[in-house]
């Protein structure tokens, strides 16, 4: 029975991945010198993980070997040498092996028998031997280190094995064992050194959770090398396979959550593998979630800001010409809130949702936002977070019409060129009220009553009365979609849904008031509408609603079967995301969807689980919404951390008119990200149907469809980065 399992395995390695090795002629040995040989007095025991699977492999074509390896130790266990040295091979495929660089190996080799052992790579795409060396493998060991420049063709499928059959045919030995151990094969640090172990480029927090992504096989374990003392500090598998097709790679990956200790690090995987350094720390994220809530301020409108805050981005006032309402001749000072994007247009629909992103933000944590980030209400005894926030609300409420519709955006009829906001003078124009906005404004200035009402009660108060007057407006107004009218290029924002809209102004007045009617409006919307109430994108609102209302312990208290039905939806809409993530390599929820904005999709998908972990608290939904800033931050396909001046590696060529006409890199922006649908010629001229979805990014000021900034990408980011700093 023993022999026909051996002899049907052997029959297997042979038609699969080991033929091309034994049908090769024995090639000249290799000219790379032994860098140095030295005694091994003590074999290292292997530490046993779970998950664990090896990711080594073992073929007797001739002789008769069993692999027994854990990650980081070989052990071949040699029952009959057979009569060539490659009978019994042992191998691991997949490895990188680019042209011209030089690879790093090193291990011990050590048996139980005094014997030759040969170690070689192999390019498997053409059969070409790259290194060979035949060794001396003793019972007391030795250390082995190699420099290994690849001089044939690049591949992907590189093999590293050990053969330990018989020498000549002559040879017997009895039974006996081959051990190698802290085996490592990477770049040499001459080589070109993009690092392919993808991280937090910020670095993790000393209690969170620590994934890294391998995106290609790195063997089966890797380490925490300490970047000061240049010692290894811990050791951790590499875990599940997985073909990735958002990034078509085949993504491994690493947890070293267990280790804490502050410090600055680098990762090294066993084979081929290197990370940025990277921190562990307390309070690591706190600066950029200032940078982030200060790139709101530099988007100001119709304000003069001044270099002694604002830098580069200081500018005379700007847009404070009087608009005129489209269609009219009607006009009407609009002056205020925040440009959009790149561009100077300023919108409703977008501008809510910042603005009830920065208000959840401050009342989930308000401990984490300061009253010093910079700007000019710095210093006043409120938050700068809600000075920021008010520039846009104060906007808002001279968008709103003495019978409470609100205007959806003020634009010019086309984009400007890239030149400073202040020296845009085109004429400004109010396009109409629309359904869709004034809900979105109820759902602000609602929010606002509650966030300001201890700040400043009177301005609470404005906010208050301006959220009724609408939500009165809106009872009898019927939705119509936006479209530009002929001759207007503006950003368009169209949005052919209201009930979520209505549905988030009423839950946001009972919220504020506790009054019966705002109570049954909501439910009327629920009962009839649950299915479109998802979402924390500027065109579906519905979540911010869901989660306003259970917040509220009276409706818990009055009424717990509907309360539990809120909370089954804001649940739900939790546990989408969380499952959109468990296939995913880089632990994110967009599958292969990676549209324009896709890195806002991703923040606004981690903030939804940071509101739902709000309601019920849940550890998966914690990891989650940090995998989700992990990603951001830089440990994606791309080794990009996307917010400018984060990490090592950030954008420099923002789509920006600003950042353009001032030849500068404006701070603390997350930019949009990868898009597959390629819609601007940049990406068109370097991408295309096979490119990979979350790779079609490029860092250049003409990709307006992948590297524009937005206030509603920001904000997400604002309110995701405090969960993650709050929950660890
Ligand atoms: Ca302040
Ligand atoms: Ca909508
Ligand atoms: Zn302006």
């Amino acid at each position: 029975m023993k022999k026909i399992l051996i002899s049907m395995l052997a029959l297997l390695c042979l038609t699969t991945a080991c033929s091309k090795a034994e049908n090769k002629p024995t090639p000249e040995p290799s000219s790379n010198p032994v860098i140095s040989v030295v005694d091994l007095p003590v074999t290292q025991a292997p530490i046993a993980q779970p998950e664990f699977e090896t990711t080594w492999a073992l073929t007797s074509t001739d002789g008769y070997g069993i692999l027994e390896s854990t990650f980081s130790n070989i052990k071949i266990i040699m029952n009959s040498p057979g009569t060539e040295i490659f009978g019994v091979q042992t191998y691991h495929e997949g490895l990188p092996l680019i042209h011209g660089v030089t690879y790093h190996l090193s291990f011990d080799l050590s048996a139980t028998i005094e014997r030759p052992v040969e170690v070689f790579i192999m390019n498997v795409d053409d059969s070409a031997i790259e290194f060979t060396q035949m060794l001396t493998a003793t019972e007391n060991g030795t250390h082995y280190e190699f420099d290994i420049k690849i001089q044939g063709n690049t591949s992907w499928n590189g093999r590293l094995a050990f053969n330990t059959g018989a020498p000549t045919p002559e040879t017997t030995y009895d039974y006996h064992e081959v051990t190698i151990s802290n085996l490592i094969l990477q770049e040499a640090s001459d080589g070109p050194t993009e690092p392919n172990i993808k991280i937090n480029q910020t670095g993790y927090l000393p209690n969170a959770q620590k994934k890294v992504v391998f995106p290609f096989d790195q063997g089966d374990c890797f380490q925490v090398i300490d970047a000061n003392t240049n010692t290894v500090v811990y050791t951790a598998p590499i875990l599940r396979k997985l073909y990735n097709e958002s990034t078509k790679e085949t993504t491994f990956y690493g947890d070293f959550s267990d280790f804490t200790t502050p410090g600055r690090y680098r990762l090294q995987s066993q084979l081929n593998g290197t990370s940025y350094e990277f921190e562990i720390q307390e309070d690591l994220y706190h600066n950029l979630l200032d940078q982030t809530v200060k790139m709101l301020s530099l988007q100001r409108c119709g304000q003069t800001l001044t270099a002694d805050w604002a830098g580069a981005f200081a500018h005379e006032q700007c847009h404070t010409q009087i608009a005129t309402i489209y269609g009219t001749d009607q006009q009407l000072d609009v002056s205020g809130g925040w440009h959009d994007a790149g561009d100077y247009g300023r919108y409703v629909p977008t501008g809510t949702k910042t603005v009830i992103d920065l208000m959840l933000a401050y009342q989930m944590n308000p401990h984490l936002f300061t009253d010093a980030i910079g700007i000019p209400e710095s210093g006043n005894g409120v938050a700068d977070i809600l000075d920021e926030a008010r520039v846009e609300l104060e906007w808002l409420l001279k968008m709103q019409n003495g019978w409470g519709g609100v205007y959806d955006k003020v634009v010019t009829a086309q984009f400007p060129d890239f030149i400073m906001p202040d020296q845009d003078q085109a004429p400004l124009y109010i396009m109409q009220e629309m359904t869709t906005s004034t809900g979105d404004f109820v759902g602000a200035m609602a929010l606002a009553y509650s966030i300001y009402q201890d700040i400043d009660p009177e301005f609470a108060r404005r906010c208050l009365d301006a959220a009724k007057l609408s939500w009165d407006y809106l009872q009898s107004a019927t939705l119509s979609v936006y479209t530009n009218p002929e001759g207007f290029s503006a950003g368009q924002y169209s949005d052919d849904n209201d009930t979520d809209e209505r549905y988030l102004a009423s839950a946001a007045l009972y919220a504020a008031t506790g009054e019966q009617k705002y109570l049954d409006s909501v439910k009327t919307i629920f009962q009839a509408s649950a299915d479109q109430l998802t979402g924390v994108q500027w065109k579906t609102m519905g979540s911010y609603g869901t989660y306003l209302m259970l917040k509220l312990s009276d409706v818990q208290n009055a009424d717990s079967a509907f309360y539990q039905q809120l909370l089954s939806k804001l649940i739900t809409d939790a546990e989408q995301v969380l499952n959109a993530t468990s296939n995913d390599g880089y632990f994110v929820s967009l599958y292969s969807a990676y549209a324009w904005g896709s890195n806002a999709d991703i923040a606004n998908n981690g903030l939804i689980l940071a509101l739902a972990n709000d309601i019920r608290a849940n550890v998966n939904y914690v990891n989650s919404a940090a995998d989700h800033l992990h990603y951001l931050l830089g440990r994606n396909s791309l080794n990009l951390s996307f917010v400018t001046n984060s990490g090592i590696h950030s954008p420099q060529h923002l789509h920006h008119r600003p950042a353009s006409a001032a030849n500068a890199l404006l701070p603390g922006a997350l930019v949009g990200g990868p898009d597959s649908a390629l819609e601007d010629p940049v990406t068109q001229s370097m991408f295309n149907g096979d490119t990979a979805p979350a790779k079609c990014y490029v860092d250049d000021a003409e990709s307006y469809s992948t590297n524009e900034v937005a206030i509603y990408w920001n904000s997400p980011l604002v309110a995701l980065i405090s969960a993650v700093e709050n929950a660890n």
